[in-house]
């Protein structure tokens, strides 16, 4: 890949309305990603692999659990620099802020909210410090935008809980030591169970040819009568709004990462379309260009602002699920857009690794799609705006 020249477009003066300990979040962020994953991304997502030397440099920066508090590992920061954390780890890979983000808010975040101390002193400071990477099992492979339906399920053997099942699409999971299992109790009722690599009858198989977060590995957990203690289970919350509250601080920080990819795409084309000439002249001349161009950071600059305040309303524990719904769909909308027009500007280079536009689009398109998809967060908007439920 060509070196990284990244420079952030800020239309509306956004960087006035940050703190400085938010700007030196998100700058020792940025510079860590053009220091440490520029240079190796695209060599990574070719060859399919996540890039594991990484783990303890995402720690160092805060990225597992900024919010977190610091006794337990966290880096104790408000919601404005967890979301600035995501926006630039993506703006260098979606496949790398998914580590992120499930590593803080699908795995650290149930742990810290639904467990009891003692959970919290045995795996928040390893995952807090890289040396153990969790994933969440939500998804099966017959229910995915409905996981009220999941199959997953433990029988209450007396001194254990015997847990079967299957979820499928399932970030971290072919390299995870820890996975946050969503499973029913013999009542149907949803409750979280922590699940170690090494457990008799847990296996990971990872999940092959994905085109899109090829630097992510996914794969499944499978559970054949798998014993798991019973001091495993998440006590202080069940049912089906335990997992839709990870996903919630998820949601959120996929708003802000999006806008990083966004962020990249523009200014790589914008900077390719003042120095690439055909007819004379730079392309960025032409009329077509420049209103791709114009259109792309007028999207973004209205993302940066709609995520800006509910970065707010989540400070202040005053941001709904259906506001968090809003951000994850409209701003991964307008990256992918702004994904495939920026690499209509660069013609037939855009396909190539020499520059980031493909793989932020093909990447973009599981991020569309997973934490809820496009389709099912506009149903929870129309669902919120009218009171009336289109999913059932
Ligand atoms: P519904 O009846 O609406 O709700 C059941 C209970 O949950 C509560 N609830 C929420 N709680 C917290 N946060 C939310 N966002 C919540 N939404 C609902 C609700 O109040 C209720 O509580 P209670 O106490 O009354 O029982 O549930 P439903 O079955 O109708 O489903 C609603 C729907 C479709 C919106 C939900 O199922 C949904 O969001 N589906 C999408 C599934 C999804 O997002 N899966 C993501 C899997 S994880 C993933 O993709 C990780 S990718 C990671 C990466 O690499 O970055
Ligand atoms: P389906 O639910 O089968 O949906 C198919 C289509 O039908 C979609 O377009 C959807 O919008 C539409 N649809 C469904 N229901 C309705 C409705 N009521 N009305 C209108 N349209 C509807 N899951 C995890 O648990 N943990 C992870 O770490 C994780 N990581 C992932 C990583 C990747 C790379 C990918 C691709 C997925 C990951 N997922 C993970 C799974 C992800 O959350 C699901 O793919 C997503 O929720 C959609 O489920 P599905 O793929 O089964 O699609």
């Amino acid at each position: 890949m060509a070196s990284d020249l990244f420079e952030a477009p800020d239309y509306y003066n956004l960087d006035e309305l940050l703190t400085d300990e938010h700007k030196l979040v998100r700058d020792t962020t940025r510079n860590w990603v053009k220091k440490e994953i520029s240079p190796i991304i695209e060599d990574y997502a070719q060859k399919s692999e996540f890039p594991m030397h990484i783990t303890k440099g995402l720690a160092e920066i805060g990225a597992f659990g900024p919010y977190i508090p610091m006794k337990y590992g966290g880096a104790g920061l408000d919601q404005i620099s967890y979301g600035l954390i995501m926006q630039e780890i993506e703006r260098g890979d979606s496949g790398i802020r998914s580590t992120a983000s499930v590593q803080s808010s699908l795995v650290m975040y149930p742990i810290w909210k639904y467990g009891n101390e003692l959970q919290r002193q045995k795996y928040l400071p390893k995952l807090a410090s890289g040396a153990w990477i969790g994933c969440f099992g939500l998804t099966e492979p017959d229910h995915g935008s409905n996981p009220a339906g999941m199959i997953t399920n433990f029988k209450d053997k007396g001194d254990h809980y015997l847990l079967n099942g299957a979820k499928m699409w399932i970030s971290n999971a072919p390299f995870a030591h820890v996975a946050v299992v969503w499973a029913k109790d013999e009542n149907g009722r949803i409750h979280g169970l922590l699940v170690e690599r090494g457990m008799e009858g847990f296996s990971t198989p990872k999940t092959h040819s994905k085109w899109s977060l090829r630097a992510s590995a996914t794969g499944e957990l499978i559970f054949d009568n798998v014993k798991v203690p019973k001091e495993n289970l998440l006590p202080n919350k069940s049912g089906l709004g335990a997992p839709l509250g990870c996903l919630d601080s998820a949601r959120y920080g996929i708003a802000w990462g999006a806008i990083g990819a966004a962020m990249d795409c523009y200014d790589t084309a914008l900077r390719y379309s003042k120095e690439r000439i055909q007819f004379g002249k730079p392309i960025g001349q032409f009329q077509l260009q420049q209103k791709k161009l114009a259109e792309m950071i007028t999207e973004i600059t209205k993302a940066q602002i709609l995520t800006w305040r509910l970065g707010l309303l989540k400070n202040e524990n005053k941001a709904t699920s259906a506001q968090i719904s809003m951000a994850k769909r409209n701003n991964v909308h307008m990256a992918l857009n702004i994904a495939r027009e920026a690499r209509q500007i660069l013609g037939g280079m855009g396909i190539t690794g020499e520059y980031s536009i493909m793989r932020h689009a093909m990447n973009l398109e599981s991020v569309i799609t997973y934490e809820g998809t496009h389709d099912i967060h506009l149903l929870i908007t129309g669902l919120d705006i009218t009171g009336l439920n289109a999913f059932k």
